[in-house]
């Protein structure tokens, strides 16, 4: 256990060190995918932000390596018990995406290249908190783990953390993605055990 030399770094984790309830420690990068890994040529790769009002913003990959990046090193937590400390990653912030989008939506579905989707509410793609990724320690993104890029918002399950990530649509009604309409929480906070419906 690395608990007592890792420090305290903020918000990221909780003041005594812990890890959220239930969950152990894992230095392995384990591969969880709902169906087969998706390959998409960087020629075609689009994402692509659509508004309540049905108007879309698109980018190609160009587009987005030409946008700042940032590097971050966070925690992450799947819903199926294992946790993940101090992962580095770079993309781009949703902020640095979603700035000059004109909406009154409140909630997002984030839709992936084979099909897979999860909804969050929008302000927690906002303020800092999530990314489109396309580095993973330092090398581009692993097909398995996403590639060419996945969203990444830690401070939620990492089940929505949308690999292949395809766009997002936005949204003034939540509506469940792929793991939330089989019975997984719609918010997903592993702080507060946020598994099920009902949690
Ligand atoms: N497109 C897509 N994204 C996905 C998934 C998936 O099945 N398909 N699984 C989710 C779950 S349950 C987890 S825990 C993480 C796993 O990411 P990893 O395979 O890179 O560890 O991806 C999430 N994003
Ligand atoms: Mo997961």
């Amino acid at each position: 256990m690395n608990i007592f030399t890792r420090g305290f770094r903020g918000r990221k984790r909780d003041s005594s060190g812990q890890l959220p309830p239930g969950q152990y420690l894992t230095d392995d990068f384990p591969v969880l995918s709902a169906g087969p890994t998706p390959r998409i040529s960087l020629d075609a790769w689009e994402f692509t932000v659509t508004t309540e009002q049905g108007e879309s913003h698109r980018w190609s990959w160009a587009e987005l390596m030409a946008l700042p990046a940032e590097s971050v090193t966070v925690d992450v937590h799947c819903v199926t018990r294992w946790s993940k400390l101090d992962t580095v990653w770079r993309g781009v912030s949703l902020d640095t995406l979603l700035t000059d989008i004109e909406t009154e939506a409140d909630f997002a579905l984030v839709h992936s290249y084979g099909g897979y989707s999860t909804n969050l509410p929008l302000e927690d793609l906002l303020g800092g908190k999530a990314w489109v990724a396309y580095e993973y320690e330092g090398e581009e993104l692993a097909p398995e783990h996403g590639a060419p890029a996945r969203l990444l918002v830690p401070h939620l399950y990492f089940w929505k953390s949308a690999k292949w990530v395809r766009g997002i649509d936005l949204m003034v009604q939540d509506s469940p993605g792929f793991w939330e309409q089989l019975g997984y929480h719609d918010y997903g906070d592993p702080w507060r055990e946020q598994r099920y419906q009902g949690d």
